[in-house]
């Protein structure tokens, strides 16, 4: 059956207010990047002329700023799940604008499919090939895309030839079946592959629209002091987990998390050479991961989404056959999949925003109300690892804001799932340890010495208990810079005093 072709001002038109719309990739990897912008222009023209126009977006996680960043501005989202990191979106969800739903990434597909959110209207998705018998084959992201496609009333495939048809390959696309019957999940071994290369749909859902669109990726910031030292004291760690019989002497897969820090600390494992070559099992493969792919370091990755720097991922293309032996790009219930993360015994490493004194950690809220990204997968990993780890700097803001506060603001994981921090000054282990001990060994291994008198002066002050706790002061780091816009002016409330 031949396939319906359309410009991307034509099927954008198809999109109407209120519909559910489903969009492939993860993070910028895999996003469409064109019909997006023309259902902006179409939500511009609806609003000059009175009308209300603003869709639901779901997604894999982030997106690039081709789909978040033009929906938001031009206000044509009303609710949005399960992740962002956008400056646009972050601001309209801060400010109410759009109602946001902060999802562990591995659950996202299944709600879908569960009918939490209604029916799915439209699937849009990008491909790096399309077939007339309904095989799309994903580009370098691949999130909720095949239940998104599956379940769709309609499929828009922007088939963007900036990525080569040979990726097909490099993809496996399961979908797994539902309550009260799910079987288990297969991947006993990362590179085990459990489905298709391609998601397989009914072909006369399929709009296609042909682009020619270049990656967003922007690659990240150099490494520095702080964040080699903190990727030096995860190695170190490593190292003597192997060491004293802790951790098996071939290593375990690992997850490492989003943004600057977590590329940093796989560079650091990656130069020490007492860590034996290892294999990757995570969401979103950063740069780090292909250098030391291609330096014998990393032996294998599998992930959701090949979330590289344009140069990183033009490199890969002239290089596919290498990678495609190397990598597999997995739908996001499977690449953050809890039960595969156990059995394999997953090293999670996530970053966290702060982290209090007794190991629970907030990955998202700044201050506690302001929505930083999400939660992202940080939980469908740690919650389920063999060993999870929170690396933070002991400070943010030019050392205005401490990293370790006598209680969260807002908590993402608790104290049960965290069993190490890490912060440039050292190691806390929490494992074994009850809250006072956990305390200890956060304030003295991990935060800065400029902090660590004030916290010590929190315990001191706080009642007696399994856990020690003050209720009049718990927040009072926050108070002191939402107040004074600096932490070390922490003024200790008494019981009873305003
Ligand atoms: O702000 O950008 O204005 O300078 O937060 O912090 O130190 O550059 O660290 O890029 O690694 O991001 C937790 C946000 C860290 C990220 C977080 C400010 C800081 C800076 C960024 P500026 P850094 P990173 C896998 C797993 C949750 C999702 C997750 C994240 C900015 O890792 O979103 O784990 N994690 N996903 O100044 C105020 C504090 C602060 C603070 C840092 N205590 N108070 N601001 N900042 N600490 C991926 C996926 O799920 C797809």
């Amino acid at each position: 059956m031949a396939l319906k072709f359309m410009t991307a001002e034509e099927a954008a038109e198809l999109i109407n207010n209120n519909d559910n719309v489903g969009f492939s990739g993860f993070t910028h990897a895999g996003c469409p990047k064109v019909v997006p912008g023309f259902i902006a222009k179409k939500a511009e023209a609806e609003h000059a002329k009175g009308n209300p126009f603003k869709i639901n977006v779901f997604t894999g996680a982030s997106t690039g700023d081709k789909l978040d960043g033009v929906l938001t501005r031009a206000k044509a989202i009303n609710f949005r799940a399960p992740y962002q990191t956008n400056k646009s979106m972050r601001e309209a969800i801060n400010n109410g604008e759009v109602k946001f739903c902060d999802l562990h990434l591995s659950t996202m597909a299944q709600d879908i499919r569960y009918g939490y959110y209604g029916n799915i209207d439209f699937a849009i998705v990008e491909a790096c090939d399309v077939t007339e018998d309904g095989e799309i084959v994903p580009t370098c992201g691949v999130g909720i895309s095949p239940t998104v496609a599956r379940l769709a009333k309609k499929v828009i495939v922007e088939l963007n030839d900036w990525n080569p048809k040979e990726m097909r390959g490099m993809h496996d696309i399961p979908e797994p079946m539902d309550p009260p019957r799910r079987k288990d999940i297969p991947v006993y071994d990362v590179h085990d592959r459990v489905g298709k290369n391609h998601i397989k749909i009914d072909p006369t859902k399929i709009i296609v629209v042909k682009t020619h669109e270049p990656n967003e990726g922007s690659g990240f910031a150099p490494v520095d002091d702080v964040t080699s030292k903190i990727g030096a004291n995860v190695a170190e760690f490593f190292i003597k987990e192997i060491a004293e019989g802790r951790m098996p002497k071939t290593f375990l897969p690992v997850q490492s998390g989003v943004g600057n820090i977590a590329n940093a600390v796989l560079a650091a494992m990656g130069d020490s050479k007492e860590i034996p070559d290892f294999e990757v099992y995570t969401e979103v493969i950063q740069d780090a991961v292909i250098g030391l792919m291609e330096s014998g370091r990393v032996k294998f990755a599998s992930g959701c989404s090949l979330t590289v720097s344009n140069p990183c991922i033009e490199h890969i293309y002239q290089n596919l056959d290498f990678f495609k032996k190397r990598i597999i790009l997995r739908p996001s219930e499977y690449s953050n999949n809890p039960e595969v993360v156990r059995r394999l015994g997953v090293i999670a490493i996530n970053t966290a925003i702060e982290a209090d004194i007794y190991g629970n950690i907030n990955s998202t809220h700044v201050m506690g109300t302001k929505m930083m990204n999400g939660i992202g997968g940080s939980g469908d990993f740690t919650r389920s690892a063999y060993v999870s780890i929170f690396v933070t700097p002991s400070m943010a803001k030019d050392g205005k804001i401490s990293s370790f506060v006598p209680l969260v603001a807002h908590q993402d994981h608790s104290e049960h799932s965290v069993k190490i921090i890490i912060s440039e000054y050292g190691v806390a282990d929490l494992r074994g340890k009850d809250p006072d001990e956990r305390a200890q060994e956060i304030i003295n291994k991990c935060a800065h010495p400029d902090y660590r008198p004030l916290l010590q002066e929190y315990i001191k002050n706080a009642p007696q208990g399994h856990t020690r706790f003050d209720m009049y002061n718990a927040f009072a780091f926050h108070e002191a810079f939402n107040e004074t816009g600096d932490m070390r002016n922490v003024k200790w409330r008494k019981k009873g005093e305003a």
